[in-house]
């Protein structure tokens, strides 16, 4: 029988995928507490409900975001920042639910990162047709720690470029469940994700939401 598109099934003893060094790709790492992720998920997502930020260019995102921890990734028109409240209440962030900084603590030591405790949770959500532009993640304070995705809901087409922006990017597919670890020579590669295809996930119905974990203080 083949799989779908949908298969929560991890395939049985799924090594880990190195993407490239310091990048490894964790398939199904998530899918045993993948309810539990999204109720922790929609429980931040209802403090703190995901915005279009706008860049510092002055295009609004397609992707809507939002944060929990300590320190929550923002964008406006006076640039990128890290901030330890939400703008648009004035509030702290929600604090990262333990299934979240369980998981990136796990996730991060099994691909060599001991001791990962992420003070930033950025949780995206994609709607079909949704895209993220190939870009670099370097707002964080300690680029030494690694970043740990999550993806959730509808499946994704990763984009993973290399250190140059013009660099062509390979491309993963990350469904429900995947974790990513990205680390060492890989942190500062560029990345991004195609426009989201429609669908309807079991859990999540139309849309994609991804956890991405991170040290910025
Ligand atoms: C590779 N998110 O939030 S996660 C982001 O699926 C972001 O929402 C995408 O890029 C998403 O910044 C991709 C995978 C990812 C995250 C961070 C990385 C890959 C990375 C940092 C460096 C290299
Ligand atoms: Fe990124």
């Amino acid at each position: 029988m083949s799989r779908s598109l949908f298969d929560e099934t991890p395939l049985p003893d799924a090594p880990p995928e190195r993407l490239a060094p310091g990048a490894l790709l964790l398939r199904g790492f998530a899918l045993g507490e993948a309810q539990a992720l999204v109720q922790a998920a929609e429980q931040v997502m209802a403090r703190a409900p995901p915005r279009h930020l706008v860049t510092p260019g002055g295009r609004t995102m397609s992707v809507g975001m939002t944060n929990c921890g300590v320190l929550g990734w923002v964008s406006s028109r006076t640039g990128y920042r890290y901030d330890r409240n939400d703008p648009l209440s004035g509030r702290p962030w929600p604090r990262m639910p333990d299934c979240f900084a369980e998981l990136a603590l796990r996730a991060a030591a099994q691909a060599g990162f001991a001791g990962f405790r992420p003070d930033a949770c950025l949780i995206n959500r994609y709607a079909p047709g949704t895209r993220l532009s190939l870009h670099q993640d370097r707002d964080e304070g300690d680029l030494s720690a690694p970043i740990v995705s999550v993806s959730l809901g509808l499946p994704a087409v990763f984009l993973f470029g290399g250190a140059q922006r013009h660099d062509r990017p390979a491309r993963w597919h990350l469904a429900h469940g995947d974790v990513a670890v990205w680390g060492g020579a890989s942190r500062l590669a560029f990345h991004g994700i195609a426009p989201l295809a429609d669908g309807d996930h079991p859990s999540l119905g139309r849309q994609r939401i991804n956890l991405t974990f991170r040290r910025a203080g």
